[in-house]
C-alpha cells in the first residue's frame, strides 16, 4: 500500500456505509488544462499573476520542471494521454475537427479503460477533442457513440471539441444536453448551412472579433470555427463554462465513494474564446488571457474543497497539468498582447503552441501526492505524459502486459519522487511537422522544409529548418545555440535512434 490507507477493521466499525478510508486504491484526480504554459503559473516563477490554489497543490507535493506534454496541439497530446503511444504513430491524429469520427480505436487498451479493469469509477468531464461517433461522425441528434464511454470512461460530460469549434452544446454520455427535438442541430465544416449570421458577414453583430480564422457561425456573439444551426436551447453559456464543469465533477466526486475513482477534468480553460465569468472580468490586469487564468485556479480550489468536504483528499492523488505550450493570440482580438506587460507565459522559453522548440511541449506537472511526505519538492526529472497509462496501471495494483501500448513506461517511481532522473529519451510532436528528441540534457529537432513563423498569425516560432538543430538543454534551455555542426556524431546518433522509434 502506497499510502498507508486504513484497512477495513481500522475505519468501519459500525454499520454505516463504507468511508474512503476503506479503500485500499488511491482515487485520481486528474486536470488536465488546455494551453496554460510553463511560465503561466505563480509556482513555476509567474509574477504578474498569483495561482494559490494551483500552487498550494506543488507545496503539498512535487512540482516537475522538466515535464511535457507529447505535442504542441491538443488532440494528439490527448491521444498519447489516453493510449499510452505517440499519436504520430496514428494517421489523422492532428487538430480534429468539431465533427471528426472518434480516433481512439476501441478495441485497444487505454487509460481509463485500464482503471476500470482495477475496479476503478472513471469520469471525463470537459474537453475531449478526440472525435466522437463512427465512420460517419457523431450524430447531434441522436445516440452519440462511439465515443468516452466506448473506450473506457463510465461517464462523460464533454465540450466536443473545444470551446472555439461548433457545435456549441455540452455531450453528456451518449447524447447532447438540453437538445430539443424540435430543434435539431446541423454542423458542416465545409460550407454555411442554415442562416445563423457568421462573423464574416455579419462582423456587428460580435461581441469578440477574431483575428485569424474563426469567422464561421456566431454563438452567442463569438464567431467559431465551422457551420452550425439548430440546437438553440442546447447552446452553451460561454461565462458560465468552468461552473459547468465544475458542478459536473462535483456531482461525479460524490457519487463515486463506494469505490476508487478516476476522474479526468479537461478544463477549457484557458484555451480561447477567452471569456471570463463576472467573477474574474478585470480581475488580472492583462484582460481576458490573465482573467481565465485566475478562474482556471478558482477551479481548482473548487475540486481540492469538495473533495476536503467529502472526507477524501487523504486518498486522493491530484494531477495538475497542461495540454501544449502556451499562445498570446490565437485567434480572437482579446487585448492578450496588448495587456501582457511583463508577464511570461512560456517562462522564456522559445516557441510556444504549434511549435517543435521547448514553448510547444514543456508545461508545469504538479502531483499532490495524499500522503503528506512530499511536500514542496522540486523535481527536474524528465517526464513525458505518455507515461500515465502505465504509471497509473502500476498505482492501481494492475499487473498485465497490455501489448498493444507501444511507448508509455511505468514512471511511478519519478512520480513518486524516488527517481529524479526519470525517462531517458522522449519524442515531442510539433503542428504538421517534424518530431524532436530529446535525451538527457540533448534535443534534436528534425530537419524539415517549411514556414519559420506559425503561418496563420499567432506569432510563434514554428522551430521548421533545413539543417538538423541540436540544443544543450541545460546550459541554453532557450534553445539559441544550434550545436548541430560542432557535434555531428551526435546528430547521426539521435537521427538514428528517432528513426528506429519511428519504426518500433
Ligand atoms: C487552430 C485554431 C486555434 C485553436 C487550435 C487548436 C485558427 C486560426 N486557429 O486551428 O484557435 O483552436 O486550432 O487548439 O482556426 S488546440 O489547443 O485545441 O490544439
Ligand atoms: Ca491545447
Amino acid at each position: 500500500m502506497i499510502f498507508g490507507c486504513k484497512d477495513k477493521s481500522e475505519g468501519n466499525k459500525s454499520d454505516a456505509a463504507p468511508t474512503i478510508k476503506d479503500q485500499q486504491k488511491p482515487n485520481i484526480v486528474f486536470i488536465y488544462t488546455d494551453d496554460l504554459g510553463y511560465g503561466d503559473l505563480s509556482s513555476y516563477g509567474a509574477t504578474e499573476v498569483s495561482t494559490p490554489a494551483i500552487d498550494a497543490l506543488a507545496d503539498e507535493g512535487i512540482l516537475f520542471t522538466n515535464a511535457y506534454a507529447t505535442a504542441a496541439t491538443c488532440t494528439p497530446s490527448r491521444y498519447s494521454l489516453l493510449t499510452g503511444d505517440y499519436a504520430w504513430r496514428k494517421k489523422g491524429t492532428e487538430v480534429a475537427r468539431g465533427d471528426e469520427s472518434l480516433l481512439i480505436d476501441t478495441k485497444r487498451t487505454t487509460l481509463p479503460g485500464v482503471l476500470k479493469s482495477a475496479g476503478y469509477k472513471t469520469g471525463v468531464v470537459g474537453k475531449w477533442h478526440l472525435g466522437l461517433g463512427d465512420e460517419n461522425g457523431p450524430d447531434w441528434n441522436g445516440k452519440i457513440s462511439p465515443g468516452p464511454l466506448e473506450i473506457g470512461f463510465d461517464y462523460s460530460y464533454l465540450i466536443p471539441a473545444t470551446g472555439d469549434r461548433v457545435p456549441c452544446v455540452f455531450v453528456e454520455n451518449h447524447h447532447v444536453v438540453n437538445l430539443d427535438p424540435n430543434d435539431p442541430i446541423s454542423v458542416s465544416y465545409k460550407e454555411k448551412i442554415g442562416n445563423w449570421p457568421t462573423g464574416k458577414e455579419n462582423p456587428e453583430l460580435l461581441t469578440m472579433k477574431p483575428s485569424h480564422g474563426h469567422n464561421h457561425t456566431i454563438v452567442n456573439g463569438i464567431s467559431r470555427i465551422g457551420f452550425m444551426q439548430g440546437g438553440k436551447a442546447a447552446l452553451w453559456d460561454d461565462e458560465t463554462i468552468p461552473m459547468e464543469l465544475v458542478d459536473k465533477s462535483k456531482k461525479f466526486i460524490n457519487s463515486s465513494k463506494e469505490q476508487p475513482f478516476f476522474l479526468f477534468l479537461s478544463t477549457h480553460d484557458i484555451h480561447v474564446p477567452r471569456v471570463a465569468n463576472a467573477m474574474f472580468q478585470g480581475k488580472s490586469g492583462m484582460g481576458p488571457r490573465g482573467d481565465v487564468i485566475l478562474q482556471l485556479d478558482w477551479t481548482v480550489n473548487e475540486i481540492v474543497n469538495t473533495l476536503k468536504e467529502q472526507n477524501l483528499l487523504d486518498n486522493t492523488i491530484i494531477i495538475f497539468s497542461s495540454d501544449n505550450g502556451p499562445v498570446i493570440d490565437d485567434g480572437y482580438q482579446d487585448q492578450a498582447r496588448e495587456l501582457l506587460g511583463n508577464h511570461k507565459p512560456t517562462g522564456g522559453l522559445r516557441g510556444g503552441k504549434y511549435s517543435a522548440y521547448d514553448g510547444g511541449t514543456k508545461v508545469p506537472l504538479i502531483i499532490r501526492w495524499p500522503d503528506g511526505n512530499r511536500k514542496g519538492t522540486v523535481s527536474r526529472a524528465l517526464v513525458s505524459q505518455v507515461d500515465f497509462l502505465r504509471t497509473f496501471a502500476a498505482l492501481a495494483g494492475v499487473d498485465k502486459v497490455y501489448e498493444d501500448v507501444i511507448d508509455s513506461q511505468n514512471a511511478l517511481d519519478v512520480l513518486l519522487g524516488e527517481n529524479t532522473i526519470g525517462r531517458t529519451a522522449l519524442i515531442q510532436e510539433s503542428i504538421r511537422g517534424p518530431l524532436s528528441y530529446i535525451e538527457g540534457e540533448w534535443k534534436y529537432i528534425e530537419p524539415i522544409d517549411g514556414p519559420k513563423l506559425v503561418p496563420w498569425g499567432p506569432i510563434i516560432e514554428t522551430g521548421f529548418q533545413m539543417e538538423p538543430q541540436l540544443f544543450h538543454l541545460k546550459n541554453d534551455p532557450n534553445e539559441q545555440e544550434n550545436l548541430a555542426s560542432k557535434f555531428p556524431y551526435r546528430v547521426i546518433d539521435f537521427k538514428e535512434k528517432l528513426t528506429k522509434l519511428k519504426k518500433s
